[in-house]
């Protein structure tokens, strides 16, 4: 799959709306990979990919989760997080895809993980800190992110949780795993 056919898959998938976010995904991802020494065409690809199944009924997804034994948790923490692990699935299946770190990269960019590997970690943030998005203290994570990709991960995952939080929404355990890895560092 290269990009050419990525960019045409997710066209049809997409929004409009969305597809101009993906568009800035790739372009924020691309200068974090260059910025942190991360593989560009796999971290492109991944960020095209990102959201490829953000608009498939959340019917079909929880059937998919059930069908295909993705972690069965993933039914019990907001409808949000399905379209990552999901799309994982789907990218590999209609897609072809078979790079396992691109892969991952999609299945985790919406809670993150403990252990990221680096490209997880850019496309990861490239979706929260991307021009089009406007976070409460966004700005903290766009200014870590020009220097210290852990740090921002670190504040990207403090604020969504503390967002979830405020909402009294679940947290996936994950995420909180993901958090703790840099808590300990930059407490
Ligand atoms: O798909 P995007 O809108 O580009 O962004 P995304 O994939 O990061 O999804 C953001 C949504 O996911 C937002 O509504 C918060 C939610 N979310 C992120 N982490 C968690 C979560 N929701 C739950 N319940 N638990 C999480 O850990
Ligand atoms: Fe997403
Ligand atoms: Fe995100
Ligand atoms: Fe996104």
């Amino acid at each position: 799959m290269n990009e050419e056919q990525a960019f045409a898959a997710v066209k049809k998938s997409l929004k409009k709306r969305r597809y101009e976010h993906t568009i800035r995904v790739t372009e924020e991802t691309e200068r974090l990979a260059q910025r942190f020494n991360v593989n560009v065409e796999k971290a492109r690809l991944a960020a095209i990919l990102h959201d490829y199944a953000k608009y498939r009924p959340v019917e079909e997804m929880r059937k998919t989760i059930k069908e295909e034994n993705l972690p069965g948790n993933l039914l019990n923490f907001g409808d949000e997080i399905l379209h990552a692990f999901v799309g994982a699935f789907y990218v590999a299946k209609e897609l072809n895809v078979d790079d396992l770190g691109v892969l991952d990269a999609i299945r985790y960019h919406t809670t993150g993980r403990a252990n990221m590997s680096n490209l997880e970690k850019v496309v990861f943030l490239a979706d929260y800190i991307e021009p089009g998005r406007s976070f409460a203290g966004i700005d903290e994570v766009r200014l870590a992110a020009e220097t210290n990709l852990d740090k921002a991960c670190f504040l990207a995952l403090r604020n969504t949780i503390n967002f979830l939080v405020l909402k009294q929404q679940p947290v996936y355990p994950e995420t909180f795993e993901a958090y703790n890895d840099y808590a300990i560092v930059f407490k």
